[in-house]
């Protein structure tokens, strides 16, 4: 097998940041460095002890986690307490961290580990707002050519979610997602285009209720309660567990089919603040940095997340017999 694709994982737990997680442990394809949060579904304080919980629950604290931006760039803070609930993940018990988040702020690790390692080798993903990026890449810009890829999950090319056409994690932080998408780094926009397609189906369930484990449980835990928020608030009737595609997409592209074409973040419009605009009128140019996620194959996307789940739970026993 090649090497393990070498990430920082930039969230805002929540329940589908949550499962990202889970699969970024899991997966041998994905060596994560670091976890990052951004204030986004809840506050900073909350979602980044969601972080160091959700770490405890798949057993794997030994990940850092180094807390960032606690509001966006411009605007005032917004929060998506009727999706993900006071704590920012309701629906479970949440353990307690066993160990403090990291001194260093979000944003210095980012550059360190991107400046520390080899070129092209470290990729970010992003699956809140993307003030962090933002901040990094305007106090080292060095690292926008060293970086291999940016994955972001955020934005949309027919839809939005937060507004007709913006989605949450763009229109938070619009100055900061401009900023991000206009550095010259490769970047790839994992939009609801494409995670709507994702959605955790009561087969999918199933599957993860038959590896009867506690990962297992606390899974459906956030399920149930994310399906109930979704069919409340959003018309749904199974939840779309956005963040985790932006992780699929770098275990096997094969998963998620890509387009390229340019993409600017609208920052303006009365009716469009937070927009993503994708220019679909020609072939993108060779030279295009942009892509969009557009279609995702949903039993082996799932097969990977169940898989997931699946080892972790394992290793879990296995540190508990130690
Ligand atoms: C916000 C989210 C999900 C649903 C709504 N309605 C609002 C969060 C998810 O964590 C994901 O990263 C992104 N923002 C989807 O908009
Ligand atoms: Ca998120």
């Amino acid at each position: 097998m090649s090497e393990p694709r070498k990430i920082i994982l930039d969230c805002d737990p929540g329940h589908d940041d949550a499962v990202a997680m889970m699969l970024a442990l899991a997966n041998p394809a994905i060596e994560l460095l670091g976890i990052t949060t951004v204030g986004g579904n809840q506050t900073l304080d909350k979602i980044t002890r969601n972080a160091q919980s959700v770490l405890v629950a798949c057993g794997r604290d030994d990940v850092p986690v180094y807390a960032g931006a606690a509001r966006p760039l411009v605007r005032r803070v917004e929060i998506a307490a009727d999706i993900h609930g006071d704590s920012g993940l309701d629906g479970v018990e949440l353990p307690e961290p066993t160990r403090p988040s990291e001194q260093a702020h979000a944003v210095r690790f980012i550059i360190d580990t991107v400046l520390a390692a080899e070129h092209g080798t470290i990729t970010l993903v992003a699956t809140g707002p993307l003030t962090n990026l933002a901040l990094a890449a305007r106090l080292e810009p060095r690292i926008v050519e060293r970086v291999r890829e940016v994955v972001v999950m955020g934005g949309g090319y027919h839809e939005g979610n937060w507004t007709p056409v913006a989605e949450f994690n763009i229109w938070v932080d619009p100055e900061a997602a401009h900023i991000v998408f206009d550095e010259a780094w490769p970047l790839t926009m994992v939009g609801l285009d494409l995670t709507h397609q994702a959605l955790a189906t009561p087969e999918v369930e199933e599957q993860v209720r038959a590896i009867d484990s506690p990962l297992g449980e606390f899974f459906l835990g956030l399920m149930a309660f994310f399906r109930q928020a979704y069919r409340e608030h959003q018309g749904f009737i199974d939840p779309p567990v956005h963040d985790a595609c932006t992780i699929a997409y770098l275990i096997d592209p094969a998963i998620v089919a890509t387009q390229k074409v340019p993409l600017s973040v609208e920052l303006r419009g009365e009716l469009t603040v937070g927009m993503t605009v994708a220019d679909f009128r020609s072939p993108a140019a060779e030279d295009c940095r942009h892509q969009v996620a557009t279609t995702l194959d949903h039993a082996a996307f799932w097969a990977l997340v169940v898989e997931a789940i699946r080892m972790l739970s394992q290793q879990d026993t296995r540190s508990q017999e130690d």
